[in-house]
């Protein structure tokens, strides 16, 4: 039977990896080739993203791959959502702004003078995020905006560097705002009341679709031949989502790293008033599949917790942390890890206080306690939002697979199981670079079929990890 390999160009908000996969009807083996840190940078006019820097890392991470299997089939890329580069004949217009900058606000309001959220929404279909693209648009500089030719999404401006064709991948278009949510097509009329030119939106193109070749540059800079670079779930949520072992219709997923992407696949857009209330989102998914789903605001409390407490000295060190945290026994406070405070970069465990002085309830003291009410905020969120998930997609969730790297973290794993009252089912750790790599699979003939089928590849390959709820 077929057999091949293919290299997926995973990148995510805090490191990026280039990983091997090689694929037949029975296998699914992945070699990770390269890992690299992923640090924005903070500058006068705000935060950035170092896009150059990381495709510089991509680059070296796609030449290690293509060194040690000369029979690689294709290349996929994908990378979270909504930030972009503007392009200008082929020349990027500053580095890429971080969707944590604070410039959005204003974004937001000058969209929303017009077109408030819940008008929005009838079109888009998307959770009010300060972030989406289309708000970071109304952002810009107008004489910057002037001069672009395209705003790529990051995965769409790193495959135009690598093959030179600018377009813009469907599962991460549906998270820029701009797309509609019936037709799956770009909403003109909304850029156009919006004042956004009409030129900045690229083409669009599916999963699985050839976006071309390596260029003959960046063929011979890798040393490589013109290797075929194929359209996967570009935006990363999208391919995790297709590596979700789910074997049954009664599952959500929780897509768990920086954030956690919480919900489950529905068939079309749901655009009900109680979807909106709820703070749900439709993104588009791999194979025309809805991805009916709320971000909450996952790891990135815990991580930018520790973060903080390093700078300031403290050594600490993230296993024995959540060893500590797991042997806490005094009831934790479960704070509201959605609120905006949360947002941006800085000191979590002071908003983390502030929050419970303001709703008065007990601020956990040390840095053991502390862990746990963010372990335990993160797992009542997950549990509240897979069941509502549930209810607004008409499925009734028995079961909630968690993937990405928060499948590593058992604490959060089995207190996801308690308070949901359902199994939960860990891993795979790398279900976005599993996604990418199969779909890219799927593409090149090496695997047939439906997205069930991958997932049935997924399950007889990665078995999750099962945790049992229990009461209390
Ligand atoms: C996760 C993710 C998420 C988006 C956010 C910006 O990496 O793509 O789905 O909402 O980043």
């Amino acid at each position: 039977s077929a057999r091949g390999a293919v290299a997926a160009v995973d990148l995510g908000a805090t490191s990026g990896r280039v990983i091997v996969g090689h694929v037949a009807a029975d296998v699914l083996e992945t070699t990770t080739v390269a890992r690299f840190a992923n640090e924005p940078v903070r500058v006068a006019d705000g935060l950035h993203w170092n896009l150059l820097g990381l495709y510089g890392s991509v680059l070296e991470g796609l030449r290690a791959a293509l060194r040690t299997d000369a029979d690689i089939a294709s290349i996929g890329v994908d990378s979270w959502a909504v930030d972009y580069g503007l392009i200008s004949r082929s020349r990027m217009l500053g580095e890429p702004f971080h969707y944590r900058d604070e410039r959005t606000a204003r974004g937001v309001e000058a969209v929303h003078a017009s077109h408030p959220h819940d008008a929005l929404f009838a079109r888009n279909g998307l959770q009010f995020l300060p972030f989406n693209t289309l708000y970071q648009l109304a952002a810009e500089d107008r004489s910057v905006l002037q001069l672009a030719d395209h705003a790529l999404l990051i995965p769409d401006l790193i495959g135009f560097w690598l093959t030179g064709q600018a377009r813009t991948e469907r599962t991460n278009a549906s998270t820029t705002g701009l797309l509609r949510a019936d037709t799956g097509e770009w909403d003109a009329d909304l850029a156009a009341a919006l004042g956004l030119p009409q030129h900045l939106l690229t083409p669009l193109i599916s999963p699985g679709e050839r976006l071309g070749t390596l260029t003959a540059d960046v063929a011979t800079s890798l040393g490589a031949p013109r290797t075929a670079v194929t359209a996967v779930g570009s935006h990363d949520t999208a391919s995790a989502v297709v590596a979700v072992p789910m074997t049954s219709g009664d599952a959500a997923y929780i897509s768990c790293g920086t954030w956690g992407l919480v919900g489950v696949e529905v068939d079309r857009p749901v655009l009900t008033d109680s979807a909106r209330e709820a703070k749900f989102t439709n993104e588009g998914g791999v194979d025309g599949r809805v991805r009916l789903l709320r971000n909450v605001m996952g790891l990135w409390i815990l991580s930018e917790t520790v973060r903080g407490w390093q700078r300031e000295g403290h050594d600490v060190e993230l296993g024995e942390l959540l060893a500590a945290a797991a042997a806490v026994t005094a009831p934790a406070t479960v704070f509201d890890v959605d609120d905006s405070r949360f947002l941006p970069p800085g000191d979590m465990p002071a908003r983390i206080v502030a929050w419970c002085e303001e709703h008065g309830a007990p601020a956990p003291q040390s840095r053991a306690e502390i862990a746990r009410s963010i372990i335990e905020s993160l797992a009542q969120a997950f549990a509240d939002a897979a069941h509502e998930a549930g209810r607004i997609g008409g499925i009734d969730v028995r079961v909630i697979h968690i993937v990405g790297g928060g499948s590593l973290n058992e604490l959060l794993c089995q207190r996801t199981a308690d308070r949901a009252g359902v199994p939960v089912l860990a891993g795979p750790v790398e279900a976005t670079a599993l996604g990418n790599i199969l779909v890219q699979a799927r593409a090149a003939g090496i695997l047939p079929g439906s997205l069930e089928s991958l997932r049935d590849l997924v399950a007889r390959t990665h078995t999750p990890r099962r945790h049992e709820p229990h009461a209390g």
